[in-house]
């Protein structure tokens, strides 16, 4: 059986940890595409070398030519510019759009078969315009923002409830944003929601909501501590998560900025939710109730994608 192919598009530092996870869980070769001359390439290099020591035979190329992700079953999208100290991610939305122009254009010209994640900033807004520009189906592109948001915050509840990691799980819907939602009726320690854990004594009402803020700024807090960047291996462990989801048929429920179409009373937008991903891309969108206080967050974090959406069609990205 051949190898599957994997394209990250953007070399960057979520680019290259992609690349790496990619090697060592034998997700199969990977091309690794950059606008920049020499760094994917060197990193396909050095990631060649980490081969004969890890015992793995998946190929790594760098490359500066969309030809080279010919056949790819997965694109990796990371291509843009990454959010600096005091810059938002709307910043960002000017210039990333017209990165997204280009990377969907190559996507439709050569690899019109993958399941495309995106990955950069603004997400939102960045995956709608990936689609769009690619033309794929809805089905078959997706945002990565939903998973890392939960896994942020599985982190700091596994802190405050002193147990393991593995044991908390974690809900969180809407944009990846500071309007996200984190549901904490839908998180849990074994199986017991929060809200028990809080009745049981384990923490206070004051300091969840202080972990689910915490949450919601998990991103800044990042990249105020980095100075020249942003988080990079948990966003790239989230993506990989997807991406072999989807190649091994796992039938994954993950939180993902999926296209809506009806779905929680939304249409025509990418947006957090949980859907199950298998070798159908986005096999479906998992439709929970939502109490009031959820409901409304989440129409808050929606209005705050659908501006994202108006100003990016106010961007003229044939300049
Ligand atoms: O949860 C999430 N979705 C995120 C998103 C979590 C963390 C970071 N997130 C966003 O991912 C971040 O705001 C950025 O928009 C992306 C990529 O972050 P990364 O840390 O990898 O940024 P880098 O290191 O700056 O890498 C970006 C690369 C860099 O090598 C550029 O040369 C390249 O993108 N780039 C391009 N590649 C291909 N094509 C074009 N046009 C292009 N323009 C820049």
């Amino acid at each position: 059986m051949a190898r599957n192919k994997i394209a990250l598009i953007g070399a960057g530092n979520i680019g290259g940890t992609l690349a790496h996870l990619a090697l060592t869980r034998d997700l199969g070769d990977v091309v690794l595409f950059d606008v920049v001359e020499g760094v994917p390439q060197g990193k396909a290099l050095d990631l060649n070398q980490c081969g004969p020591v890890e015992g793995k035979d998946g190929n790594l190329k760098g490359t500066n030519d969309y030809a080279d992700i010919a056949g790819a079953d997965v694109c990796i999208v990371t291509a843009g510019v990454a959010r600096k100290p005091g810059m938002s991610r709307d910043d960002l939305l000017g210039i990333n759009l017209k990165v997204m122009k280009a990377v969907g254009e190559g996507i439709k010209a050569h690899a019109p078969n993958a399941f495309v994640i995106c990955i950069t900033n603004p997400l939102d807004a960045m995956v709608w315009a990936l689609r769009e520009f690619s033309g794929l189906p809805h089905h078959m592109v997706v945002g990565m923002a939903g998973v890392l948001d939960s896994a942020r915050f599985r982190h700091f509840l596994a802190e405050e409830f002193g147990v393991s990691k593995q044991d908390v799980t974690a809900f969180v819907l809407g944009g990846h944003g500071d309007t996200m939602v984190p549901v904490i009726e839908y998180s849990t320690v074994a199986g017991i929601p929060i809200p028990a854990l809080i009745k049981m004594g384990w923490s206070t009402q004051e300091r969840i909501d202080a972990i689910v803020d915490r949450t919601r700024k998990g991103g800044g807090e990042i990249v105020a501590l980095l100075k020249t960047g942003s988080a990079y291996y948990a966003p790239a462990t989230s993506g990989i998560e997807m991406a072999e989801a989807y190649l091994k048929d796992k039938k994954r429920l993950l939180p993902c900025a999926a296209y809506l179409d009806g779905q929680y009373g939304q249409k025509g937008l990418y947006v957090g939710v949980p859907v199950i991903l298998g070798a159908g891309g986005v096999e479906k969108v998992v439709e929970i109730e939502l109490n009031d206080k959820a409901k409304a967050n989440f129409q808050t974090s929606v209005d705050a994608v659908k501006e994202l959406m108006v100003a990016c069609a106010a961007i003229d990205t044939s300049l």
